[in-house]
Parts: C-alpha cells; structure tokens; sequence
C-alpha cells in the first residue's frame, strides 16, 4: 500500500482560491425560508400598572436582547434560539422555567428594581460557556427595544437578509491572522531517542474571523495548538510552561499513558500554577487518533482554545475491500490529510480549526484526489457535519479501525469523539462542508461559524 500523508501547505494558496471563486458563482447552500413563528406584539411604553414586556435572546453561548430596562413590574418573553435548552436567571432575584430550543416563555418579575444584576444561564456549564450578561435597571434606562426575536413582522427587511447571506458567502476565503494545528517539532532529541517538546500555555489576541479578535487560551500562541505526530514506540517528554492566571493539566485523550501521566489534577499530580512547570513523560505504543487538553477546569480552558490534534502512526485504511459496492483502490495514495478540530463555545465560539466562516481555511484539491479527515470535537455540543456531493468512508472511530467501514455523508461527532473518514473529490466545483445544525452556520449578518469548502480543481 502506497500512503502519502502531507498537509498540504498549497492549502493555503488564497490566491489560486480568490482566481477560483471568482469564475465559480457559489450557490446559496442553506436556504432557510421564512420563519413560521407569529409576528410579536406592539410595544408601546406600558400604561401605568401594565407591566413592561423585555424581550430576552437564549443561545449558545449567549444571552441578548433587552438588558437596559426601567424599574418595574417586568414581563420577560425569552426565545430559545439555541439548540438545547436554557433558562433565564436574574442571580438575586429569580430564575425562569427551562425553555426547549425553539420554544418560548414567560418569566414574570413583578418588582423589577433599580441596579445592576448579573444575568446568566443557571443550567450546569452554560453560564461557564458564555451565557452571563449584565442587566441595568435604572430610572433613566432606554427601556425595552420593541425588537423582537425571529422574522415574519411588517418591518422585516427581506432584502437586507438576502444581501448579508450573499455578502457574507463571497467574503469567502478572507484571511485573518495566525493558523492553528503547526506539526510541533521536538526541541531536541536526547541520546536515548526520546523526543523533548516544549509547550507553554498563555492568553493571545486571536482573530476568530475577520477582525473580531478574542483573549484566546493557547498552546504556544495558536488554536488548535501545535499538532503533535508521532511514531508508534516513540518515547517522548513534553515540558510544560504555564504562563495563565491559574493552574492548568494536559490530558492525552485517546492515548494511552501511565496512570501518573494522566494529567489529572489532582489525582494523578499536582496542578501546574500560574509559573510553574511540569514535565509529562511516556512511549506511545499504538496508534492513535488523539488530542491533547486542558483537563483542570475544561469546562472553560478547552473551549477558550487550549487543545489540539496527536496523530500517532497511521490508521489502517480498507485498501482493495469492496463496500457498499465502491471499491478502495489497492494503491491509494492519500493526497491531502486534514485535521478538523470542532468547537462552539468559549471565547473561540463556533468554529474549525479556531477559526469562524468566511475565515475557515479553504482545501483546494485536483479532480480525483482522495483525502482523510480526522475529526475532533473538543466543544460542549454534537456536530452532523456535512459533506456535499462526496460521500466519506468512516474507518475508524476513536482511533480504533473498523472492521466494517461504512459510507454517509452527515457524520455526527458528540465531544470527545475522533471520526476518521475517506473520501475522494470526484467532481470539479466548490462543495462546500460544514455543520448541519444550521444556526451553529447561519446568523441573521449571514454565514459564519462552522463551514468552509473544498475547492476541486478539474483533471
Ligand atoms: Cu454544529
């Protein structure tokens, strides 16, 4: 079997891209049409003794809408637009019924007073994940918008969503600064062969997408941090600096280690504080499709961007077998090896490879090329990611080959989970690939989050 495994740095040839795009009109791949939901009500100021209607925005990870209001008795009308369920809770004050994604409800404060409170998701990890906001309530506050959530009303500017969809397609490949997943090199090779890494953890500016930069928590300056591949049988020291304002872990998830390696903290060695050092040490003796993150306090460092991809030998690909009636050539030789490390939450947000649409690294490809996919999915939520036009050979999962390969072309990847899958890029055109939960896609300002494109030049 002839394997060829590079990451392809022609992947990054915007220029041959931005030619592409220009002679390739991109179609409008998620139409959402209108929104069913009713038209909301009037909002005039409230009569005296009527309570104020707010209008509150629920979703991950954030909380929107109406957060400057007048004291009084106030009546919350909160919409999920999330893809799990929420809650509203004012801390001091109260906390709302659990809303399902898409629903609404009411949450009735009856003595809404002067001050300034914090607002949050109270269900276990959102607030963590994001959904904490202030709300002020002061005599001379603007009071509620009268703006409320979802299309459908008279003032709804259809042409204007139309515009920021297009608009925001054809930003597509916009650069932005830094690139994640950089193959780590070993500082140095000791006599014995064992490979020394050095890794330091510190907050960086991160542009997310185009201009939004964020306080990124990195491995060495970049998300996903650099990508260690490895030899089955390689002995190996990873030398970790911690330079955040609080401890920190690695955890080797999906490779196996000494219970002391672990990187438990607590349990299996002390914390890495704010200065300090530690030093992991183990062989890697099977292969593996790994990752490596924070495990003290992941809930909040994992998705804040400290975690990356471990490749470790190859995955064994079904060469010669026949599934489903498609033939994997006995020669195949893998053109482009991709690592797809998904995440939502966080100050990273929604994104591949730490980056959010149109700034998602494009993969330009010949007509005819097959390429392997690793997936990662290092955030709080599943992922049905989506090919169009080529079906994927899932081989393996978690690392583990599967003795039965099977085709699709929506994989869902849960977190923690790695998926590995075949394909080839049979047909000239740009497909594109991304998540199917379309708001984890598409917002009101257009595309974003979770998509990117194969760019299949023709043979
Ligand atoms: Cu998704």
């Amino acid at each position: 079997m002839k394997k060829e495994r590079l990451f392809d740095p022609a992947l990054t040839a915007l220029t041959v891209i931005g030619a592409l795009l220009g002679v390739i009109a991109i179609a409008a791949v998620i139409v959402r049409g209108p929104s069913t939901e009713a038209a909301e009500g009037e909002h005039a100021a409230p009569e005296a003794g009527e309570a104020a209607r707010a209008h509150i925005s629920l979703s991950e990870w954030a909380i929107g809408g109406d957060l400057e209001l007048k004291p009084g008795a106030t009546v919350f009308e909160l919409h999920n637009d999330g893809t799990v369920a929420h809650n509203f809770s004012i801390v001091g004050v109260g906390t709302s019924e659990d809303v399902n994604s898409g629903a609404s409800a009411e949450f009735d404060v009856s003595d809404l007073r002067a001050g300034t409170y914090e607002v949050v998701c109270a269900i276990a990890g959102h607030k963590e994940a994001g959904m904490r906001a202030t709300l002020t309530v002061a005599e001379n506050a603007s009071g509620p918008t009268g703006e409320s959530h979802g299309h459908g009303g008279e003032d709804t500017d259809w042409a204007a969503l139309d515009q920021a969809m297009m608009d925001s397609i054809l930003s597509f490949p916009a650069a932005t600064e830094g690139l994640g997943n950089a193959v780590l090199e070993p500082t140095e090779v000791l006599a014995d062969g064992t490979k020394v890494f050095d890794l330091t953890t510190e907050i960086v500016e991160w542009e997310v997408e185009p201009g939004r930069f964020v306080e990124a928590w990195t491995y060495n300056g970049i998300v996903p941090g650099p990508m260690l591949k490895l030899d089955v049988g390689d002995t190996i020291q990873v030398r970790v600096q911690n330079n955040l304002p609080m401890g920190t872990d690695i955890h080797w998830h999906g490779v196996d280690t000494p219970n002391n390696m672990d990187g438990v903290a607590p349990l299996t060695q002390p914390l890495i504080g704010p200065g300090e050092t530690f030093t992991y040490e183990f062989t890697v003796d099977h292969v593996a499709v790994g990752m490596y993150h924070a495990h003290h306090h992941g809930q909040m460092q994992v998705p804040n961007g400290l975690f990356a991809a471990m490749l470790i030998g190859d995955v064994e690909l079904p060469t010669g077998r026949t599934i489903s009636g498609v033939t994997i050539p006995e020669d195949l030789e893998i053109a482009h090896e991709i690592p797809m490390v998904l995440n939502d939450a966080g100050v990273i947000g929604f994104s591949l490879n730490g980056k959010s649409f149109p700034a998602t690294e494009p993969y330009a490809m010949k007509q005819g090329d097959w390429f392997l996919v690793h997936y990662f999915n290092e955030g709080l939520q599943i992922h049905p990611m989506h090919q169009h036009q080529f079906n994927g050979l899932v081989v393996a999962k978690d690392g583990i080959p599967l003795d039965n390969p099977y085709w699709v072309d929506t994989l869902n990847i849960a977190p923690g989970e790695r998926y590995t899958v075949l394909a080839q890029a049979e047909d000239p055109g740009v497909w594109v690939w991304h998540c199917h939960i379309l708001n984890h896609v598409e917002r009101e300002e257009g595309m974003f989050g979770m998509v990117t494109a194969l760019i299949v030049e023709e043979a």
